[in-house]
């Protein structure tokens, strides 16, 4: 009989290296548990190689029972470049946070994303630097109060979140896959990896996956407000969905109604 007090883990997870590393109420496991799921339901295990970037993305560098690289911060997308350029059999998986994508390394994803490289990036959006404290990032909503922007984000000053999944369909041709999932769905969630995983299996293109997340200790939110800005307020900045699908993908894999979480 299932222990309901122990959800079964990905077969992916590293099981001894659970309970992980990253606060209470982080959006990160939540990101990964969907990632580790897709990696199984996909039978990616032997060949998936995951890079994680600086940032708490770091504190997933034992987290898969797979090969993992941790690389410098913002060059994950390059390292794992390099790595399916070597190697193109391996399924080559680029995690980073949003100061690590859209920041220091927002020419990787720029340019990776327009020569079609043919990697897997998903990108984590939590609206600020988190491991360092919580510095104002390019996702930091306008008004968001941080460590730099203690009276919140001015746009006249600091501009406006950065659209990433919506400059990267803007700038890859029609074999990339491109979504925008969040941590409030992690059903949907599982889909979207999963249809950007098998893009990389086809050999087609770039995939790009970021995901709405939470960082209740550096937002310093309860339970209820964490929730309340994962579900409702990023949603209002940033929208929920897939934005570019190729075509021999459509249809393929599981509808997710809205609401289901698993
Ligand atoms: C070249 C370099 N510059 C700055 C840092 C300091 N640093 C470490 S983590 C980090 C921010 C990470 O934020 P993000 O990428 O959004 O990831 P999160 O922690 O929010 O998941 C920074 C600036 C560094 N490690 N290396
Ligand atoms: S600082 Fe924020 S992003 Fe980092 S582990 Fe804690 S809650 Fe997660
Ligand atoms: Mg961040």
């Amino acid at each position: 009989m299932q222990n309901i007090l122990q959800p079964p883990m990905p077969k992916s997870w590293r099981r001894e290296t659970k309970p992980h590393k990253f606060c209470p109420g982080c959006g990160h496991g939540i990101a990964l548990k969907a990632l580790g799921q897709a990696i199984d339901e996909l039978g990616l295990q032997g060949i998936a190689v995951f890079g994680c970037d600086i940032g708490c993305s770091l504190l997933a560098w034992d987290f898969f029972d797979l090969d993992t690289v941790q690389t410098h911060h913002g060059r994950t997308i390059p390292v794992m470049v390099g790595l399916k350029r070597a190697r193109p059999e391996l399924i080559c998986i680029a995690y980073m946070g949003d100061g690590g994508g859209y920041a220091i390394g927002a020419q990787h994803l720029v340019n990776a994303a327009t020569r079609n490289e043919k990697i897997t990036a998903i990108l984590i959006n939590n609206t600020q630097y988190g491991m360092t404290g919580g510095q104002m990032a390019p996702t930091t909503l306008p008004g968001q109060k941080t460590e730099t922007t203690p009276y919140g984000r001015d746009p006249e000053i600091t501009g406006y979140p950065t659209q990433g999944p919506e400059m990267v369909a803007a700038i890859t041709d029609e074999r990339a896959y491109v979504a925008r999932g969040t941590v409030a769905r992690p059903g949907q969630l599982r889909e979207f990896f999963k249809r950007a995983l098998q893009n990389q299996i086809d050999g087609r293109g770039f995939s790009f996956v970021e995901v709405i997340s939470a960082c209740p200790t550096n937002w310093r939110t309860n339970a209820k407000e964490t929730w309340e800005w994962v579900e409702k307020l990023m949603p209002t900045y940033f929208r929920v969905g897939e934005l570019k699908v190729p075509e021999a993908l459509r249809g393929k894999g599981v509808e997710v109604k809205d609401g289901e979480t698993s």
